[in-house]
């Protein structure tokens, strides 16, 4: 009897051991947080995110600018790898009202956040996509994307 308390008392540590040590198993709920600061030359502070397939990520990004909103905002937008980014940034400079997003493109946005001005915070969760590949992100505010504000996203086992 005692033996047998001190085998189960033995499988518990281990089992906790184990769902400590094998990432995901202790998080899978958790979305992974990611934050981005974007700046006045234009540029994401992180441009590369790696994520499992499938897995939920949020990203937060900050807007770092003392310049008004309607000169300087930065918003996040992930897209299809079927689609020409640059195309995208051309065309969504003409669609102030809708956030700089051109409705054409929404089918090719994975997920995309609100504009962010000077100081203000925007976020996002979604679902990294489930075939692994390079996933580009952008700021549709007009000329950013082109002045280089753009990032990766990595989808790999
Ligand atoms: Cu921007």
């Amino acid at each position: 009897m005692y033996l047998f308390k001190q085998l189960t008392t033995l499988s518990i540590l281990l089992i906790t051991v184990l769902s400590l040590s094998i990432p995901g198993i202790a998080t899978a709920q958790d979305a992974k947080v990611v934050e981005i600061k974007g700046t006045d030359q234009l540029k994401f502070t992180k441009t590369e995110i790696t994520a499992a397939p499938g897995q939920e990520i949020t990203v937060k990004l900050t807007t770092v600018s003392k310049l008004p909103p309607s000169a300087m905002s930065h918003n996040f937008l992930l897209l299809t790898s079927s689609v020409d980014a640059t195309k995208v940034a051309q065309e969504s400079a003409k669609f102030q009202d809708n956030q700089y997003i051109a409705p054409k493109y929404e089918d090719q946005i994975i997920a995309h956040t609100d504009m962010a001005g000077g100081g203000e915070t925007v976020t996002v969760t979604f679902t990294a996509p489930e075939e692994p590949g390079d996933y580009e992100y952008i700021c549709t505010f007009p000329g950013h994307y082109l002045g280089g504000m753009k990032g990766t996203l990595t989808v790999k086992e």
